[in-house]
């Protein structure tokens, strides 16, 4: 790694299918950074246990994230990718961190206070307890920018409070992580709830694009999604639901908002919604098929989880052994 350049990182959950939002608003944007910073990118399974999974599903969404990463754009010869399970440290560094923080800040989460709702039957431990997993995701890599799409905002600085809760009380140990937080597509809506955030999780399955739908089921999708109560495509607070539309149009077709809302005025949303899905299934198509390909290929994507396992757990035991230092435990006699 070059010790000059910054330090990205950034995961996703493997569960279930990978949304067009969790792309548009975080793993299409990690390519473009591999260049300018060491990048470590991560399939977080371990936070994706905080509700049920079936196991075997589990370990297949898990590899299908690794090749769909790739497939994205993800370079392993540049970026180090891993699976989080792989490295042991982030669960020892979380239980570090737990001693510095606080129930009732956890209590406060957004996200846990949503998953407790959802998942009434199974308020578990590990729900309140992820935003610490996530906080020692980034800290043990000494991370200088994480990029994210805003839901993750409240969680990225609850990490940076307890980089300088611990810094402040054993001396100066972690990078204080900054968050990176792209203009566009850091909140892509539900195409049936233009308020709520489009997530994998969502039981209706017209409000979510999966990256793996197929071009017909996509086209479905943008036909039956809600639309504002005129008829102009034009962006605006008032006008949510075709504000997202444009939003998705414009990442995937590369046009800008105003381009695009000259191109369509008059036309109604009929030949709108068309063009919106169009524009998707000519991005998302690529990727199915190159995922497809690496999934076939097992050796390939094992090697890299190899490197990119022996990579990130160089640089996390050596931030683990000095957070272990300054907390007074005795050293491991080698
Ligand atoms: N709708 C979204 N718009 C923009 N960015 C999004 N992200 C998620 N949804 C959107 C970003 O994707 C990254 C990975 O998210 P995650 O899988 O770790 O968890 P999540 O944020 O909880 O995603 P989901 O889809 O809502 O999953 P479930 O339903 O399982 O909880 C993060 O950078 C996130 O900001």
């Amino acid at each position: 790694m070059d010790a000059i350049k910054k330090t990205v990182f950034s995961g996703v959950q493997p569960t279930g299918k990978i949304t067009l939002g969790n792309y548009l608003g975080a793993i299409r944007n990690w390519g473009p950074l591999q260049d300018q910073y060491n990048c470590l990118y991560c399939v977080v399974d371990m936070h994706s246990i905080t509700v049920s999974q079936v196991a075997a599903e589990l370990r297949k969404n898990t590899m299908d994230l690794v090749a769909l990463y790739i497939a994205c754009g993800v370079d392993p010869t540049k970026s180090g990718l891993f699976i989080q399970s792989h490295v042991p440290q982030h669960a020892e560094l979380c239980w570090v961190l737990d001693t510095i923080s606080y129930i009732g800040e956890l209590n406060r989460m957004t996200q846990f206070k949503e998953k407790s709702r959802k998942h009434a039957d199974n308020i578990n431990m590990g729900l309140m307890n992820y935003p610490v997993l996530m906080a020692a995701d980034i800290l043990l890599y000494q991370t200088d920018l994480v990029p994210v799409g805003k839901d993750q905002i409240q969680h990225l600085e609850l990490a940076r409070n307890l980089a300088e809760r611990f810094n402040n009380r054993y001396s100066e140990t972690f990078v204080v992580p900054e968050g990176l937080v792209f203009k566009q597509g850091s909140s892509i809506k539900s195409l049936q709830d233009p308020l709520s955030k489009m997530s994998k999780s969502d039981p209706n399955e017209n409000a979510v694009i999966s990256l793996m739908d197929d071009p017909d089921t996509i086209a479905r999708k943008f036909k039956r999604a809600v639309t504002d109560s005129d008829t102009v495509v034009r962006f605006g607070e008032d006008k949510p639901a075709i504000s997202n539309l444009l939003t998705i149009y414009s990442l995937t077709s590369g046009e800008t908002i105003e381009q695009a809302e000259q191109r369509f005025a008059g036309q109604g949303y009929g030949v709108f919604k068309q063009a919106v899905a169009d524009a998707v299934i000519a991005v998302v198509k690529p990727i199915q098929d190159e995922q497809r390909r690496l999934i076939a290929d097992k050796a390939y994507l094992e090697s890299v989880l190899k490197a990119g396992a022996e990579q990130a757990e160089r640089i996390a035991a050596k931030t683990l052994a000095k957070v272990y230092r300054k907390v007074g435990f005795v050293p491991k006699i080698r």
